[in-house]
């Protein structure tokens, strides 16, 4: 009974649904890109099995169905609607109900394989329609992304297009080949507003990143409101700060907020870094008090590192730090906090570890989880602390000690990873300390034998940051992201053996026509064949 009242409602939508859907609609269809692949997606799935026989067409009638009782799964519909509805024209209803007699793309939590885990997903493409199948919300969104691949690049486009939107038949079964996939933005050296840093999650999250490490401190400007320390933004964040003093800006507790709930529903957990006991000349230039000698050095808005470090022997310093971590602690949903930790060259060792064993159990103390960049390992830190190596050679010896130990280790090694170095010579953005990275060169490593003792358990992951020293605009974060940040994606993501050079830079030449839908400003690399 219930299931015929629901058929019914759903045959009237479709119904009103058409009329004004038709008349826009292509009387016949109209030539099209060349047909998509299964495995023509990015990161590679992990299991493709195509069906030439299944290919799924959507049409004015498709309905998206999602899980009953399943708020979240819903919510997955919606945004994939979001997704297809301007490019498509068709209004793809999305209705929580078990089953509907119209061509649909089912978005089902449970009865997936034990081997998709948390973050997996298996999609199923028939004459009928598309299954998405998941443990989870995160497993059912990567699966509506690779299906938003799957189909024609135009799909990205903002007005209703002439086009024959057919989805590849077949099966994918597809799961991370690490936990941890993340990418950074640095706001200090030049401050990015929360439009901007949306618009980069919108584009992380199509690759199935699902961390986004802020950078939020630095010596050249504090990007993160503090009530008991107000100062530190209205002041370290103020007109003048940021290198050349024109990267001034902080996020309020509200801005962050959004931001991280706007992460958060594309399944993209944030970690906020508060970077110390060097990288500190912000705080330290608007509080003397924060300095030994009780003197304020003069604001910095060079990009020289290593000359600042907090006053170790003060308890002063400790009471900042922590209300800074308890602050930052209570809108932070995520399981980490970093603390930074790298380059604290004007810090002596014996003052470092002294600084670091009083401040890891500040971020326990509120819950949280600390990471930090690999110096941190110097101080043999519990190991529920994770390290983010950024060094350029393969041995580090205090890192492989911490992984036998059971430390965890997140790769960003910076002549692979690190989004801000310049492509070639002649590359308008971006610095060379770590050497030019080419695509080839991003993509050419693997995470799990790049550091002697440091193995595929000891991994959680990779992440790719991008410093702001030579960028302002989300064109420059673009295009220095564009193509290397899906490069670690699939580092992330894909197995090691379907590592392939030839075919990763084949299915991201293929990339290319959905970026200039979106207005993604990329570096054409020569060694892509872009579409
Ligand atoms: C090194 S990597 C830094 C940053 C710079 C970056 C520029 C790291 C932990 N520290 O302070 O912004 O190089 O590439």
């Amino acid at each position: 009974m219930r299931r015929r009242h629901t058929m019914t409602r759903l045959l009237v939508i479709a119904a009103l649904g058409l009329p004004f859907i038709l008349p826009g609609a292509p009387a016949v269809a109209a030539p099209t890109a060349p047909a998509r692949h299964l495995a023509d997606v990015v990161p590679a799935p992990v299991e493709t099995h195509p069906d030439a026989r299944g290919a799924f067409r959507l049409s004015p009638l498709t309905v998206i169905r999602t899980s009953p009782g399943s708020a979240a799964a819903w919510q997955v519909g919606r945004q994939l609607a979001d997704t297809l509805r301007p490019a498509t024209g068709y209004p793809l209803p999305v209705l929580p109900v078990r089953s509907t007699p119209l061509p649909e793309i089912a978005l089902v939590i449970g009865a997936a394989p034990g081997r998709v885990g948390q973050e997996g997903y298996q999609l199923d493409v028939t004459r009928h329609g598309v299954t998405i199948r998941a443990n989870t919300p995160a497993g059912l969104f990567a699966g509506t992304q690779t299906l938003r691949q799957l189909l024609p690049a135009q799909i990205e486009a903002s007005n209703r297009q002439r086009v024959t939107w057919t989805v590849p038949g077949g099966r994918i079964v597809d799961y991370p080949r690490f936990a941890y996939r993340g990418a950074m933005l640095d706001l200090a050296r030049h401050f990015h507003t929360v439009d901007e840093i949306t618009a980069y999650v919108d584009l992380l999250s199509q690759y199935k990143i699902n961390y986004l490490h802020l950078h939020l401190t630095d010596d050249q400007g504090w990007r993160i409101q503090i009530d008991s320390w107000p100062r530190l933004t209205t002041v370290g964040g103020g007109p003048g700060t940021g290198v050349d003093g024109v990267g001034p800006g902080f996020l309020t507790k509200a801005d962050y907020r959004a931001v991280v709930a706007y992460a958060a529903a594309r399944h993209i957990t944030v970690i906020p870094e508060i970077d110390m006991p060097g990288h500190t000349n912000a705080a330290q230039s608007t509080y003397p008090e924060l300095n030994c000698d009780g003197v304020a050095p003069a604001p910095r808005t060079d990009t020289a590192v290593g000359y600042s470090s907090l006053c170790i022997g003060d308890d002063l310093t400790y009471r900042f730090v922590e209300d800074v971590i308890r602050e930052l602690a209570a809108i932070t949903p995520g399981p980490y906090l970093h603390i930074g930790g790298d380059e604290a060259h004007a810090t002596t060792d014996e003052d470092y570890r002294t600084f670091m064993q009083r401040v890891l159990p500040l971020v326990a103390k509120y819950g949280k989880r600390a990471s930090g960049w690999n110096e941190i390992m110097q101080v043999d830190p519990p190991t529920d602390v994770v390290a983010q190596f950024w060094g350029t050679g393969t041995t580090n010896a205090d890192l492989a000690e911490a992984a036998a130990r059971g430390n965890k280790v997140i790769m960003s090694p910076a002549n692979r990873c690190y989004l801000d170095m310049k492509y070639d010579a002649n590359t308008r953005l971006g610095l060379r300390w770590a050497g030019l990275i080419e695509v080839s060169d991003a993509y050419g490593w693997d995470p799990a034998t790049r550091v002697t003792g440091v193995g595929e358990d000891a991994v959680l992951g990779v992440e790719a940051p991008l410093w702001s020293e030579t960028l302002r605009s989300l064109d420059d974060i673009e295009y220095m992201a564009f193509p290397r940040l899906p490069a670690i994606a699939e580092l992330g993501w894909s197995t090691a053996a379907s590592h392939d050079w030839e075919s990763f830079r084949a299915r991201l030449g293929e990339q290319a026509p959905r970026w200039r839908l979106q207005g993604v400003d990329f570096y054409p690399s020569p060694q892509v064949p872009w579409l």
